[in-house]
C-alpha cells in the first residue's frame, strides 16, 4: 500500500488504481506527495481558439567584449543570450529565422514535444536541411501538454556555444497556475561556456585530426563570465533581490562540454521543476545541470541583507582522461536592495564541490521525483512493447578518407552506441527520407542489444580493441504508441565518463539509476513507477546505467543523442523513426513549404 501526502499536507492512505500498479508499488510503502488537492485536479477548463505568439530572430555576427577582447560571436537578435520567449501552454508558436551568419545554421526547440511537428524541431540533417547564409526558415509549432522552462538553440555544428536562449512556459490562463506559491519575480539563469576562439574553427580544427577539440576560456551567467576572470568586473551578472521575497530561477545549463555545478553562498534552494516536469519540492544547497537540463528553483531572499556570490564550475568526471579540462568559475552577485555595495568589499563566496564530486552530483539527480498530479504529469507506461539495452561509448574508427588523424594508432576519436557511430546523412534529412520512403539514405538495422555482452564498466577496457567502432546510418523503428524501454548502459573503454542523454520529441521516466553494470536480477526492484522524475536529458552516471521509459506517440524522426557537443559529432546519437497511427490526428503533415534543401 502506498501512503499518499496531499500538497495541503494532509496525508491519507490511497491503494492506487490498477492502471498504473505495478508489484512494485503494492510491495513497499511509499512516501508520494500528490499535487493538486483532489476537488481542483477534478476541475478545468477548455477553450478552443488558438493563440498564436510570433517571433522574428535576425542571426548574424556580433562582436563583444569578453576576457579583455572584442571577439566575433554569432548570435540572434544581437544579444548573449539571445532573447527570451514566453508563451503559455496552448500557444502556437511561430518564429522566423532569418540566417544573416557565414554559417549553416538550425534552431531547436529543447524539450518541446513538437506533437505533429517534427518538421519544426531543428537538427541539422535529422528533421531538417540546414539554413544556408541568406535564407531563412519560419519554425511554426503548438505547445500543448508541458510548461516550464525550457530553452532554444542552435543544433548544426557547435553554434550553440552562442545561439540560444530561454524558452519559458507559462501555464494557460484560467488553468491551475503553479503548484507553489506564486513567486514574486521570475528570473531566467542561463549557464554557459564561453571560446576566445571561433567554436566553428575549434570543432573543425579536432574533426580534421581526429583528436579532442580545445576547451573553453571560461563559464558564464547569462552570458557574462564574472569577476574572478580578467578585465571582466563590467561583465558580471548582477541580481538585485528585496529582503524577503521569493525568486523563481529558470535555470538552463547551455554549456557545450560541461556539466555544472552550481550554488548561491548561505541560501537554500527549492527544486520545484526540472525539463519543464514539477518535481516534488526537493531542497539542496547546490544544483547540479548537464547541458541540455533545465531546473526550476525558488531562491528566498531570506539571509543578512548584503551581497553574495553565485557560482558555477564543473562537475568534471572523466576518468582515465590526462586531458586538461575548463577549471574556471563564474560568478554573478546577489545583491539585496538597499545595500550598497561598498567599494573594496567582496561578496560572499560558497564553497563549491569538488570538479569530480560525483557523490553529490548523484544525490541531487536520483533524489529528484515527479510530483503526482500535477499538471501534465503522467504515469509510467505500464506496458513495455520494446525493451532495448543500450552501451554507451567512446572509442577509436579509421580515420576516413585521405584525412591523416592524430588519434592513437593513426586513429580518429569517435563515440558510438551499441555499438554504432552515428553517421548523419547527406542530402536529404533522415525525416524527408522517411515521409517520401527515399531509399539509401538509412538502414532500419539500429540494434536492441550490443552485439557483445562484456563488462561494460571494467577499467581495464580503456585500451580494449573492442573499443573499435564502424559508422552507420543505423535508425530503430517504433509502432505508433509504442512503450519503449531503454537500459542505458555506459562504457569503459577509452574512459568512463557522465554522458547526458537527449531524448527528441518525448520526455521520459528516469526508473532507477546507478553504478557499474546494470544487474536485471537486482536493479529491476530498484525501479520507481510511483513518482520516477520526468525528464528529456538523463546524466547516466560516470561508469554506470540509467533506466528510461517513453511512449512513442508522435510520429517523425527523432533523435537520441549525448549533449555534449565533443560527442555528438564523434556519432554518440541513433535515430527512432516513429510510424504514424491509424487516424489523422496521429499522421504528421507534409512539410512546409519553405523546408531548406541541401
Ligand atoms: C488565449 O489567450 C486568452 C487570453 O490570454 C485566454 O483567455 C485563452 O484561454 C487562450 N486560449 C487558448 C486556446 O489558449
Ligand atoms: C528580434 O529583433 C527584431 C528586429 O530586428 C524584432 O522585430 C523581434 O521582435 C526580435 N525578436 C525577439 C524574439 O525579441
Ligand atoms: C562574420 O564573422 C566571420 C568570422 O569572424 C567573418 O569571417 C565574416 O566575414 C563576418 N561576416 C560579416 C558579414 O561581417
Ligand atoms: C587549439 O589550441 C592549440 C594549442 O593551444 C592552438 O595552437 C590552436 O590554435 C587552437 N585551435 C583553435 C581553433 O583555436
Ligand atoms: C586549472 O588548471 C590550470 C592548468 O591546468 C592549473 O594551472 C590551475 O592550477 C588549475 N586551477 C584550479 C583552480 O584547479
Ligand atoms: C576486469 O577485467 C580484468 C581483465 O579481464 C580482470 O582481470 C578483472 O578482474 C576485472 N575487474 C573486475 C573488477 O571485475
Ligand atoms: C564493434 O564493431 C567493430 C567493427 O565491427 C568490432 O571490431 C568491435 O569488436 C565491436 N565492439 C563491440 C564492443 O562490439
Ligand atoms: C495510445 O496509447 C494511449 C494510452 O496508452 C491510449 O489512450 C490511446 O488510445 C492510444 N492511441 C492509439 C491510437 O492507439
Ligand atoms: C551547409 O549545408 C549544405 C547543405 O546541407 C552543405 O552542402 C554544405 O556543405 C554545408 N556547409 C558547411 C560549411 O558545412
Ligand atoms: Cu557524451
Amino acid at each position: 500500500m502506498a501512503r499518499l501526502e496531499l500538497f495541503t499536507g494532509l496525508a491519507i492512505s490511497l491503494i492506487l488504481a490498477a492502471s498504473t500498479a505495478s508489484a512494485a508499488i503494492i510491495e513497499h510503502s511509499l512516501h508520494v506527495r500528490i499535487w493538486p488537492p483532489l476537488h481542483i485536479f477534478l476541475a478545468g477548463a477548455s477553450g478552443s481558439s488558438r493563440n498564436y505568439s510570433r517571433s522574428l530572430f535576425q542571426v548574424q555576427n556580433l562582436t563583444v567584449r569578453r576576457l579583455c577582447h572584442p571577439r566575433v560571436i554569432t548570435a540572434v537578435n544581437g544579444s548573449l543570450p539571445g532573447p527570451t520567449i514566453r508563451v503559455s501552454e496552448g500557444d502556437t508558436l511561430v518564429v522566423h529565422v532569418f540566417n544573416k551568419s557565414p554559417y549553416n545554421l538550425t534552431i531547436h526547440w529543447h524539450g518541446i514535444f513538437q506533437l505533429l511537428s517534427a518538421w519544426a524541431d531543428g537538427p541539422s540533417s535529422i528533421t531538417q536541411c540546414p539554413i544556408p547564409p541568406g535564407s531563412s526558415y519560419t519554425y511554426r509549432f503548438t505547445i500543448t501538454g508541458q510548461e516550464g522552462t525550457l530553452w532554444w538553440h542552435a543544433h548544426v555544428s557547435w553554434l550553440r556555444a552562442s545561439v540560444y536562449g530561454a524558452l519559458i512556459i507559462h501555464p494557460k490562463k484560467g488553468h491551475l497556475g503553479y503548484p507553489f506559491p506564486k513567486p514574486y519575480k521570475e528570473v531566467p539563469l542561463i549557464l554557459g561556456e564561453w571560446w576566445n576562439a571561433n567554436v566553428v574553427d575549434v570543432e573543425d580544427q579536432a574533426l580534421a585530426l581526429g583528436v579532442p577539440p580545445n576547451i573553453s576560456d571560461a563559464f558564464t551567467i547569462n552570458g557574462q563570465p564574472g569577476d574572478l576572470y580578467p578585465c571582466s568586473r563590467k561583465h558580471t551578472y548582477k541580481l538585485k533581490v528585496r529582503p524577503g521575497k521569493t525568486y523563481l530561477l529558470r535555470m538552463i545549463n547551455a554549456a557545450l562540454n560541461n556539466q555544472l555545478f552550481f550554488k548561491i553562498a548561505d541560501h537554500k534552494l527549492k527544486v520545484v521543476a526540472v525539463d519543464a516536469s514539477y518535481t516534488n519540492p526537493y531542497v539542496t544547497d547546490v544544483i547540479v545541470l548537464s547541458p541540455g537540463q533545465t531546473a526550476d528553483v525558488l531562491l528566498t531572499a531570506d539571509q543578512i541583507p548584503g551581497s553574495y556570490y553565485m557560482a558555477g564550475r564543473n562537475y568534471f568526471n572523466a576518468e582515465n582522461v590526462p586531458l586538461p579540462f575548463d577549471n574556471t568559475t563564474t560568478t554573478g552577485i546577489l545583491l539585496y536592495k538597499g545595500t550598497a555595495s561598498l567599494p573594496g568589499t567582496t561578496p560572499k563566496m560558497p564553497l563549491l564541490p569538488a570538479f569530480n564530486d560525483t557523490p553529490t552530483a548523484h544525490k541531487f539527480s536520483s533524489s529528484l521525483t515527479s510530483l503526482v498530479g500535477a499538471p501534465h504529469w503522467i504515469p509510467v507506461p505500464a506496458e513495455v512493447d520494446e525493451k532495448m539495452f543500450m552501451t554507451i561509448s567512446l572509442g577509436l574508427s579509421p580515420c576516413g578518407g585521405r584525412a591523416t588523424c592524430q588519434g592513437p594508432n593513426g586513429l580518429r576519436f569517435s563515440a558510438s552506441m551499441n555499438n554504432v557511430s552515428f553517421q548523419a546523412p547527406t542530402g536529404r534529412s533522415l525525416l524527408e527520407a522517411a515521409f517520401f520512403g527515399l531509399k539509401g539514405f538509412f538502414t532500419t538495422d539500429f540494434p536492441d542489444t550490443p552485439p557483445l555482452a562484456f563488462d561494460y564498466t571494467n577499467r581495464s577496457l580503456a585500451q580494449s580493441p573492442l573499443g573499435f567502432v564502424l559508422k552507420g546510418t543505423r535508425v530503430k523503428k517504433l509502432k505508433y504508441n509504442a512503450t519503449v524501454e531503454i537500459v542505458l548502459q555506459n562504457t569503459a573503454f577509452i574512459g568512463v565518463e557522465n554522458h547526458p542523454m537527449h531524448l527528441h520529441g518525448f520526455n521520459f521516466h528516469v526508473l532507477a539509476q546507478g553504478f557499474g553494470n546494470f544487474n536485471p536480477a537486482n536493479d529491476r526492484k530498484k525501479f520507481n513507477f510511483v513518482n520516477p522524475v520526468i525528464r528529456n536529458t538523463i546524466g547516466v552516471p560516470v561508469g554506470g546505467w540509467a533506466v528510461i521509459r517513453f511512449q512513442a506517440n508522435n510520429p517523425g524522426v527523432w533523435m537520441f543523442h549525448c549533449h555534449l557537443d565533443v560527442h555528438l559529432p564523434w556519432g554518440l546519437a541513433t535515430v527512432f523513426v516513429v510510424e504514424d497511427g491509424p487516424t489523422p490526428s496521429s499522421t504528421l503533415p507534409p512539410p512546409p513549404a519553405d523546408l531548406p534543401k541541401c
